[in-house]
């Protein structure tokens, strides 16, 4: 976090928004490039670090091949330090396809892993999450590239989680940090019992094995990266505040959940092109797509495994970091 001349700034970049999001406009800046670079593994630091500290990064109109996605997921999460244990994710109802491998995610309307939960006639504002956190040793990095759209909608919108952290007030933080929560992504084994569909295991660490989709996560964490504190309870997974009753947990829980949805001035809505591609650190972000179009809509998905969340309570405010 400095403001140093960067190798990354050779190209053009906007910020979306004062909080969260930043795009590489130009067509041609192409991750595809920066992965053979002789400056790859600055460049792909740079690359890490901007997507920890903007939370979420768009580039438009990627040549990049599946291989290739799996080798930048790799070596962001690397490069910035995750542990050797971390590989890639293999989402436990993911099909072991030749082409794709475990260890890709087929983002689909017609099903499968972004389909499982979804329950109709419910808010959209139930979607709102961060990738896997029902995972003992969850995510660091997600990329995303969409090659089917429809004309209009299918949207995906993200929120800031340094933003809703330090958006509380000082005695409402002090309460949360330390507190710890149930993370739960039982709704998956519904899908694989209704699918037939058997369980990956191990999923991208040693930790992350069995059939028991539950970890129990800091409420706060502190970011390995940019060391700012950020909320990690999401509406999809986290079930249960552990040091509450259940009904002090419904509330606090549901506050926390309407605080990441309600604050729209914390998110950024990207209306996505063909074969875009988007990068977010789900240590320090939210998303939820937007389930308003029939036509088809596909991309595929890298998870990477990043460390064991934890708090620590030396780390820092983004908002007193930049002076917002
Ligand atoms: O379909 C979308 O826009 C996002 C799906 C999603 O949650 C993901 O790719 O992690
Ligand atoms: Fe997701």
């Amino acid at each position: 976090m400095n403001n140093s001349p960067t190798l990354l700034s050779r190209f053009n970049v906007q910020d979306l928004t004062t909080h969260i999001g930043t795009q590489f406009p130009d067509e041609d800046v192409q991750l595809s490039h920066l992965l053979v670079d002789p400056d790859g593994d600055q460049l792909i630091k740079e690359l890490a670090s901007l997507v920890s500290s903007r939370g979420v990064v768009f580039f438009k109109n990627q040549d990049i091949g599946i291989q290739q996605q799996k080798e930048l997921a790799t070596r962001l999460g690397e490069l910035s330090g995750k542990p050797k244990t971390s590989t890639l994710h293999r989402h436990p109802v993911s099909e072991d396809t030749p082409e794709l491998g475990a260890d890709v995610s087929v983002i689909s309307s017609m099903g499968g892993i972004a389909r499982a939960g979804v329950i109709e006639s419910t808010r959209a504002s139930n979607g709102w999450h961060s990738d896997i956190t029902f995972e003992r040793v969850p995510a660091d990095y997600s990329i995303l590239k969409m090659h089917t759209l429809p004309p209009i909608g299918g949207d995906t919108l993200w929120a800031s989680a340094y933003e809703a952290y330090d958006r509380l007030s000082p005695a409402f933080k002090k309460f949360l940090c330390g507190l710890t929560a149930v993370h739960s992504g039982e709704f998956f084994l519904d899908y694989a019992r209704a699918t037939g569909i058997k369980i990956q295991d191990p999923r991208g660490s040693p930790e992350n094995t069995g059939s028991d989709l539950t970890a129990i996560h800091p409420v706060v964490r502190t970011h390995p990266v940019t060391k700012f504190q950020a909320l990690f309870v999401n509406k999809s997974f986290t079930r249960r505040i552990v040091e509450l009753s259940q009904d002090e947990s419904n509330d606090i829980l549901d506050y926390l959940f309407r605080h990441v949805s309600e604050n729209h001035d914390l998110q950024v809505r990207y209306r996505w092109s063909k074969n875009d591609v988007a990068i977010w650190d789900n240590r320090a972000t939210f998303h939820t797509a937007t389930n308003d179009y029939t036509a088809s809509r596909q991309g595929n998905r890298v998870v990477s495994i990043g460390e064991k969340p934890y708090f620590d309570p030396k780390g820092k405010s983004r908002r007193d970091v930049l002076s917002l």
